[in-house]
């Protein structure tokens, strides 16, 4: 488990058991579903946050997925926190509830539940990023590097199975990648996907970043000018909320085989991800702030994650352009 110092994360029974709490809490807001078993078999839970959640309405939908990576608790507590605060604050808060009641809002709080388990498993924090799926040489593939757009592409991943960022033996062969494709491929309805806009959360470095990740350029196939510059603005203007950074995802580095890079690239899903807190970390210390840190540095995505919401209609609306 979590050892001291950390014991305010929660592990995978502790989030399970919160899910469980938010649908007894709030029947009339939540439905609680897994949409896949991982590659030792544990449910990847999946919250969906509306008014009528039990009802497939004609609402933007939104998806927010967390701790693709092992080590990077924060972002569980990001998700966790988020269904906190626009369950709890429907009642009484008016811009939660008019987001609630015209979104609806898909939240899965651990993409890698192995990983992060195998993390605290010893009780000491073993900075454990890929899932546990095992591969030629060793254990793990990086869930960030087995999407399916332009996999494996451009020198932003690894093909040895002892590195970081081994990208698995195809796309999509990690179990917790394929049932999110799986996922977002079900909400494809008449022919029209409905999930319009995704954040995926990581630590660290205090970074909001956008497509694409495989190449240095600002436009590419499926990403003209005036995408990027949506792209790009609703990037500031989020960061301008929450004090991170905001670039294109190859200023960081180039990787292929991404989340971010697959949601726009497949499905046109306008997907950002979120390097959480600490700015800067020596060795693997950043993925490790004291859970003492947890309550501020959630709250502080709260204002982003409201923008994020209200254009999550139409994101080109942020440059007066139509959808
Ligand atoms: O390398 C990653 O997967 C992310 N950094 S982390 O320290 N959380 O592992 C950054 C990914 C940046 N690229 C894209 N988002 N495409
Ligand atoms: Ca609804
Ligand atoms: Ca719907
Ligand atoms: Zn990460």
């Amino acid at each position: 488990d979590f050892p001291s110092g950390y014991t305010g994360y929660h592990n995978y029974a502790e989030m399970v058991a919160e899910l469980r709490q938010t649908v007894t809490d709030h029947p009339t807001l939540v439905t609680l579903r897994s949409i896949g078993k991982s590659y030792e078999g544990r449910d990847q839970w999946a919250i969906k946050l509306s008014d009528n959640p039990s009802v497939d309405e004609a609402e933007p939908e939104v998806l927010f997925t967390c701790n693709q990576h092992a080590r990077e608790h924060l972002t569980v507590e990001m998700c966790l926190h988020i269904i906190k605060r626009y369950t709890d604050g429907y009642a009484t808060n008016p811009t939660i509830k008019s987001l609630v009641d015209s979104r609806e809002i898909w939240i899965v709080p651990s993409v890698n539940p192995d990983g992060a388990e195998y993390d605290i498993a010893a009780g000491t924090l073993r900075a454990w990023r890929k899932n546990r799926q095992p591969n030629s040489t060793s254990v793990g593939t990086d869930p960030n590097r087995n999407w399916g757009y332009k996999w494996g592409c451009c020198g932003g991943s690894s093909g040895s199975g002892s590195s970081e960022t081994y990208r698995g033996t195809a796309a999509f062969s990690a179990p917790e990648t394929r049932n999110i494709r799986d996922f977002v491929g079900s909400r494809v309805v008449g022919g029209v996907q409905q999930i319009k806009a995704n954040i995926d959360w990581h630590t660290y470095s205090e970074l909001i970043l956008w497509p694409y990740g495989y190449t240095y350029s600002d436009t590419d196939t499926g990403l003209n000018a005036t995408q990027a510059s949506v792209f790009s603005t609703l990037g500031r203007r989020m960061a301008a909320l929450n004090g991170y950074t905001p670039q294109q995802a190859s200023d960081l580095y180039i990787t292929d085989g991404a989340v971010d890079d697959w949601m726009w690239g497949t499905h046109k899903i306008w997907s950002y991800t979120f390097e959480m807190y600490p700015s800067s970390g020596g060795g693997t210390s950043g993925f490790y702030p004291r859970d003492t840190v947890i309550a501020a540095q959630t709250a502080r995505n709260d204002s982003a994650v409201e923008l994020f919401l209200g254009y999550a209609d139409c994101p080109p609306r942020i440059i007066s352009s139509t959808c």
